[in-house]
């Protein structure tokens, strides 16, 4: 076996063999609070009074810019709800969920279920770290075992070892490359080879967060000396067992990567894979350079940052941050004076959270392009829609923050020393108290929960969207929206506003609609209420080329019907209709839709295994649940 079948077998728990699914024992959860909230109010409804996880940690690292006071509310609403379900509270300022779990939690051979698609993060220790919506999370917290697809295993063989100056992320962005956005889908990317040897934790980290840019299902690394070595770091050896592939393993396919032939990259802007060789691009104009995000945050991206900057200033036309990945690690930039060689090179110390990565503050001007250490850059997520956004890695955006241009690192005249220390001290996590009492703020509404399907649906088309639609352009996120994730009718006025204006209008007059749209509708962010809030506004169906897998999944769950087709697109304003609808979600996967407005039929595809048929007909996943939910392990 290898180590993903490893870690697959260790927790099955129940199997479909007619469509492939498998449901696996979750044993950790994370949450955190932009997908927390909604997540909790799902917990509660499945009248659960404890979790029946062996550690569910809930942590506030999106919505920390608190500009009203929802977000306070918010965060305690999380805390309470946290206290009174036994489940660890991380508050705001304490650090990015990722980066807190790898660190104090992430346990070889274990499974982590998160409500937010860069969870497989922990990955990097030899654990199955899965991304998902919130409501399968809380079922999860519930003792519901989790669904999926059984997922193919790619194998990438690494050989040799990086060169100075070319970093983790540029392995991710050399993936991202070769395989694309989509690249990843249905499989587990494993890493072997006698390469991994001579990559740290936190360099696996920062290719397994990546992994969620490939589309794939998790990204996993073998659980060896270093990972040992790590975890005696964080004072949990105990957590640590060896995790390694037979020697005889298979791959359902695999790739090889020689370490020592990659360069520095970069993403140009509008999305991950728009990748090539830095040296191609060097000498670019960029305006404001950010080091951070669950990608790179660590100890040793922001030392390394730190030695970079050591005597030197940032140039004066670009703006420089710096977002430690947690407060522990601020702590440790303070205690060994790299904080100061930081502070003196004019970069701005921000708090540690998710921050300008998800639109939270520090936003672009007009025009601008920001060069920055994240894994996103969708049109728009910086908060300036006409900006431009690259990725790329630590030593790149130092380099280029001190010269002012895209630039090679490679031209540094020395290398930066490797950074292998690991920062003492510990994070602030509460500990649960089952009697606290729930505080709900007044931003904390009831979500919409989908009737059951009726015989016929007639609903008119509300968008015709192009391929590769992320979660981030069906429901927009920035530092004015984002503090409604649990007010999901303020929420729905915004829904696809950038990519089919006057959406939210055109659904709410129609009443019932459907949205069409290309290949991979729905990457990216694991936000559910990219479901929630269509779902609020009337959609019941979504017909497109193909479905990214966690808004598939979030679809579904909320009772909205992912159908596929491969022919000419109905128009905006069609009215379609879709005859004996229950027994075709009962049994078939072919569905004719009957297009009333043009007379024609549009072939198309329920391809639905027999379980999620089911929590379709009942309506959703939480009605379907609550049935299961008494007779679980
Ligand atoms: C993201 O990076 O897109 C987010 C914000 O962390 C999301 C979660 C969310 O939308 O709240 C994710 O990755 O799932
Ligand atoms: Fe936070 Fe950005 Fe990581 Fe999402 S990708 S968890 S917003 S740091």
């Amino acid at each position: 076996m290898n180590v993903t079948e490893r870690l697959l077998s260790s927790h099955l728990v129940d199997e479909d063999t007619t469509s492939d699914e498998i449901a696996l024992r979750i044993d950790q959860t994370l949450t955190q609070d932009s997908t927390g909230t909604m997540c909790y109010m799902q917990l509660e409804a499945l009248g659960v009074d404890r979790v029946r996880t062996e550690l569910s940690v809930a942590y506030v690292d999106h919505n920390t810019l608190q500009t009203g006071p929802l977000n306070a509310m918010d965060h305690k609403y999380l805390r309470t709800v946290a206290a009174r379900h036994d489940i660890w509270f991380s508050p705001p300022g304490n650090g990015i969920c990722h980066q807190i779990h790898l660190e104090q939690f992430a346990s070889p051979g274990k499974t982590l279920l998160g409500s937010d698609s860069h969870t497989p993060t922990c990955g990097a220790v030899g654990m199955l770290a899965l991304g998902a919506g919130g409501m399968e999370v809380a079922a999860a917290m519930a003792g519901a075992p989790l669904w999926i697809k059984r997922p193919k295993v790619t194998g990438v063989r690494l050989s040799g070892a990086l060169e100075p100056w070319v970093s983790a992320k540029d392995v991710a962005l050399y993936l991202l490359g070769l395989l694309g956005v989509t690249g990843g889908v249905g499989s587990v990317v494993e890493y072997l080879g006698e390469g991994v040897s001579t990559l740290d934790i936190y360099q696996r980290a920062t290719i397994c967060n990546m992994g969620a840019e490939l589309g794939a299902v998790s990204s996993v690394f073998p659980s060896d000396e270093r990972t040992r070595e790590f975890l005696r770091s964080r004072g949990r050896e105990q957590d640590w067992v060896s995790l390694t592939p037979a020697i005889s393993a298979s791959y359902d396919s695999l790739y090889n990567v020689e370490l020592d032939r990659l360069v520095p990259m970069v993403a140009m802007h509008g999305s991950p894979d728009n990748v090539l060789p830095v040296s191609e691009v060097a000498g670019r104009r960029v305006d404001q350079v950010i080091i951070g995000s669950c990608t790179n945050s660590s100890y040793r991206d922001v030392a390394t940052a730190a030695r970079m900057f050591e005597g030197k200033r940032v140039h004066p036309d670009v703006e420089v941050a710096l977002v430690p990945g947690s407060r522990r690690i601020l702590s440790k930039l303070a205690a060994s004076g790299a904080l100061s060689a930081l502070i003196n090179a004019g970069v701005r110390i921000l708090e540690s959270a998710c921050g300008p990565c998800i639109g939270m503050g520090l936003s672009p001007g007009s025009g601008a392009v920001s060069l920055r250490t994240f894994n996103r850059n969708f049109p728009g997520r910086s908060g300036t829609p006409d900006a431009e956004v690259w990725l790329s890695g630590v030593e790149v955006a130092v380099a280029s923050a001190i010269s002012g241009v895209i630039t090679d690192p490679r031209q540094q005249v020395a290398p930066p020393p490797v950074i292998q220390d690991h920062p003492e001290g510990e994070h602030i996590l509460y500990p649960p108290c089952r009697s606290a009492e729930v505080v709900r703020g007044p931003n904390i509404k009831p979500f919409p929960v989908a009737d059951p399907p009726g015989e016929t649906l007639r609903a008119q088309v509300i968008a015709v969207l192009g391929d590769n639609v992320s979660t981030d352009d069906i429901m927009p996120s920035h530092s004015t929206l984002l503090p409604y994730r649990s007010n999901i009718p303020a929420l729905a006025e915004h829904c696809l506003e950038a990519a089919s204006p006057g959406f939210s209008k055109r659904a709410r007059d129609a009443g019932t609609g459907i949205i069409v749209a290309g290949d991979n509708y729905g990457q990216g962010s694991s936000r559910e209420h990219a479901a929630l809030a269509p779902l609020h506004l009337g959609i019941r169906a979504v017909l497109a080329r193909s479905f990214a897998r966690i808004h598939r999944t979030n679809l579904i769950n909320n009772g909205i019907i992912p159908l596929v087709y491969d022919a000419d697109p109905p128009s905006q304003g069609d009215l379609l209709e879709i005859r004996g609808l229950r027994a075709l979600i009962a049994r078939s996967t072919s569905v004719e839709v009957h297009n009333l407005s043009t007379g024609e039929q549009i072939p198309a595809h329920l391809l639905l295994t027999a379980r999620e048929r089911e929590v379709l007909l009942a309506g959703g996943y939480l009605n379907w649940v609550k049935r299961t939910v008494s007779t679980l392990q």
